[in-house]
């Protein structure tokens, strides 16, 4: 029945091929939407009700705003000439604002075939570039469509565009990597006084915000540089967005471990992988100015034997702590999911390949058991969330 309609490949390649001249997205092929198409597009303020648009719709013409970090409700709908059809739909967001519809900038895709309407939510990245971008929504028949880009044979494409407005919680500048240098000026930034403080006082310096997406690696953060001239302060949260911000770990002074100005600041700290960390560059009460952000991603290592090579994320079979500590037996601290200091009396949460550090004025509750929950490792001894003691050596 359908094999008819491949008769009109080449005019349908030809079509195409002109209809979508001048855009420097992949262009699309498709064959035949005259049997099914995409009938609604509903996303944010976009309520978009068409007919069969021969395969393509171009509606970039139609945008909606949407907010780093916050959620959106999608809602796809398909129309039908005649009996109802099973579809498949895929949505991509370009994100990066490259033109490229890359593999994670897929973010939707439904697992059956359905003729009736399909709904997720989209989170809007907080790293995601600012300003105009476009989503692409497909549809296919029977079987799900291949990428954002690939010819195939019964449905419709339809392309919107989005408008990525700034959190005004933690307007993000940018996403910083592993070891690519970020430098920027606060002056006249917004302030990052809505904070509560995160180790040191949080202030009311201008602020810039950065986004880092964990890669399991331990990242240092500084800015100390010839680059920096003024006195920083720098602070780490994570939290789904940042209206809702765990603190992570701070920093003011550098002091002699920068050669370049005491006041100059550094953080370091263990990160989950996928998680999303939300770094902010502040400074000492009202300071701002030029600055150059600099980060190392290092693997983690315990600081015990046991742990399979560095930075795998094997569980240890063993923990040591080489600390200066009184003989006894120890109760835990609160859970910290990153290299740092274990604070009194709590349990102990850290992954694998963490580095943990026991404070001097450590508290040691007498008769009391310490032990360790390893989380995010991949070795079977012990499982991982097991729990295992700590040895804590003598002074
Ligand atoms: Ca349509
Ligand atoms: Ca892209
Ligand atoms: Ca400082």
């Amino acid at each position: 029945m359908k094999t008819v309609l491949y008769f009109c490949l080449i005019a349908c390649l030809f079509h195409l091929s002109h209809h979508l001249q001048g855009q420097n997205y992949c262009n699309i092929i498709t064959f035949d939407a005259t049997k099914e198409w995409i009938a609604i597009v509903n996303f944010n303020s976009i309520n978009n009700i068409t007919g069969s648009n021969g395969g393509y719709g171009d509606y970039t013409n139609i945008s909606t705003s949407i907010t780093q970090g916050q959620n959106y409700p999608l809602t796809l709908t398909p129309g039908f000439a005649n009996n109802l059809l099973n579809e498949y739909w895929k949505v991509y967001i370009d994100w990066n604002q490259n033109d490229v519809f890359d593999t994670n900038e897929l973010v939707f895709q439904s697992n059956t075939a359905s003729s009736q309407s399909v709904s997720t939510n989209i989170t809007v990245p907080s790293g995601a570039n600012l300003g105009s971008t476009r989503m692409r929504v497909l549809m296919r028949w029977n079987e799900p469509p291949i990428d954002a880009c690939t010819i195939y044979d019964f449905g419709e494409i339809e392309d919107y565009t989005l408008n990525i407005v700034a959190n005004q919680a933690c307007p993000v500048e940018g996403s910083i990597s592993c070891s690519t240098p970020s430098t920027g000026n606060t002056i006249g930034a917004n302030s990052g006084n809505l904070l509560n403080n995160c180790v040191v006082s949080t202030d009311n310096a201008p602020t810039h915000w950065y986004v880092f997406t964990g890669t399991g690696d331990s990242l240092s953060i500084t800015t100390c540089s010839a680059n920096t001239d003024y006195d920083t302060k720098l602070f780490v949260y994570s939290g789904d967005n940042c209206n809702a911000l765990n603190c992570i770990t701070g920093n003011d002074e550098m002091l002699s471990a920068c050669s370049h100005s005491f006041t100059h600041s550094q953080v370091e700290f263990s990160t989950v992988p996928g998680l999303t960390y939300y770094i902010l560059v502040s400074g000492w009460n009202t300071s701002a100015g030029n600055y150059q952000l600099t980060t190392n991603c290092t693997p983690t290592s315990n600081s015990g034997g046991g742990n399979n090579g560095g930075g795998n994320n094997n569980c240890p079979n063993n923990l040591t702590l080489n600390n200066n500590i009184t003989d006894g037996t120890y109760e835990a601290a609160s859970s910290v999911s990153s290299d740092g200091n274990i604070n009194p009396n709590n349990n102990v949460n850290f992954h694998a390949g963490s580095h943990i550090d026991l404070l001097p004025n450590f508290n040691v509750p007498i008769n009391t058991d310490f032990s360790a929950k390893i989380i995010n490792c991949a070795s079977s001894k012990p499982l991982p969330n097991d729990s295992i003691p700590f040895s804590i050596q003598k002074p």
